[in-house]
This record gives C-alpha cells, structure tokens and sequence, in this order.
C-alpha cells in the first residue's frame, strides 16, 4: 500500500475493503441483488444466468465490496471454494419459493460451511430469503428451519427477507452485514 493510500485510511477518505462471496443455486436472485445494490446508473436491466462468475463492486457508507457473483448452475458449483480463502464475508441467498430444492440448498450451505476454508473462521454469513413477493414463498422463519439455521453456533449470521426486484429487505441485509465487518478488527 502507498503512502497516499495509508494517509488517505487514516484520514477516514478511502473505505475498507471487502471481498464477499455471493453464492446459492442458480435462479435464486443473486445477480439480480448484487444488480440491485450498484448505484442506479450502473445497474443493468437485463440479467442473465450468470456463467461461471462475475466480479462486481458496490460500497456503502463506510465499506468498498468486491463481490465474487459466483453462478449456482450445478456444473459450475465446484468453482465456488476456489474464492472461499479470499473471501471475508457470505451472501448466501436462497429462492422462498422454491420448496422442491430447498432441501439441495441446505446441502450446498452444509458444504460450504464445513469446507476446511471456512469452517473455522468467524467468516459473517448473511442469508436472504429472496423472492418474497411470490404467493408460495415460505417465511424467512421457515427457510432458517429447513436450512436448520440455528444450528450455526460459530459464526455470526443473520437472514432477511428480501424481493430483489424491488430491493425491498436488501438494505436491512447490507446494513448488518457492514456492522458485522466494522466490528472485525482486520
Ligand atoms: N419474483 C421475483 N423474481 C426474482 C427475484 N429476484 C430475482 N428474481 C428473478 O429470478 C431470476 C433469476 O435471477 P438471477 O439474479 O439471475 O439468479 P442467480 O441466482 O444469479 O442465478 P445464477 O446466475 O444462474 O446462479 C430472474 O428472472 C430474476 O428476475 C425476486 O425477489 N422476486
Ligand atoms: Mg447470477
């Protein structure tokens, strides 16, 4: 780091950086949250299934996010912990209505949390129960049942009901999650 750099942290101008891993099955909403969180002149309108991974950045008021969009198709499940050593927070998000593969997200969130790179890290996890507006969501309430949330003693996590399309839920989720960060000495 230069020396502009490090006066420019001590004076409180330039903002911490975070790399943060965005993952969940594929069609969850996560491209389109991530979409959602850029500034409105760099949002997009049409959004794809996302290929392998992209690299997106949003900041807040405090923090600058580097985040790893990774894609949740099946095939390209297997890139997902090749980034979990750089990754210093977790957006897991998870489709309300999709009852039928809830059972394979609580698989995959099984996975990623005992991988040896992430199980022994107080690594903050952040859940969104996406899709809220569709009639047959479930409750933010029962996707920590069916994911058996409660059972995460060692990290910090937190689960918001979000509708990506409107961004209604998404700040609340940023908001903990930035907390979460600060409260890191790192
Ligand atoms: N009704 C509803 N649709 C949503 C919501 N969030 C995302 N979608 C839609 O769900 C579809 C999938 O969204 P993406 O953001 O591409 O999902 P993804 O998780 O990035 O999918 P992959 O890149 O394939 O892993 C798109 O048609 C979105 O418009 C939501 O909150 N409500
Ligand atoms: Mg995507």
């Amino acid at each position: 780091m230069g020396l502009f750099d490090k006066l420019a942290g001590w004076l409180g101008l330039k903002k911490k950086e975070v790399n943060v891993l965005c993952l969940g099955l594929d069609n969850s909403g996560k491209t389109t949250i991530i979409n959602k969180l850029k500034p409105s002149n760099a949002q997009t309108q049409d959004i794809v299934p996302t290929i392998g991974f992209s690299i997106e950045k949003f900041k807040t008021s405090s923090l600058s996010f580097t985040v790893f969009d990774m894609s949740g198709q099946g095939r390209y499940r297997n890139l997902w912990e090749h980034y979990y050593k750089e990754g210093q927070a977790i957006i897991f998000v998870i489709d309300s209505s999709d009852k039928l593969r809830m059972v394979v997200a609580r698989e995959e969130l099984d996975t990623l949390l005992n991988h040896p790179d992430i199980k022994h890290r107080r690594i903050p996890v952040l859940f969104f129960a996406n899709k809220m507006d569709l009639r047959d969501a479930v409750s933010s309430v029962k996707v920590c049942q069916l994911l058996s949330l409660e059972s995460i003693k060692d990290k910090p996590w937190h689960i918001c009901a979000s509708n990506a399309l409107k961004g209604e839920g998404l700040q609340e989720g940023v908001d903990w999650l930035q907390g979460q960060i600060q409260a890191t000495k790192t």
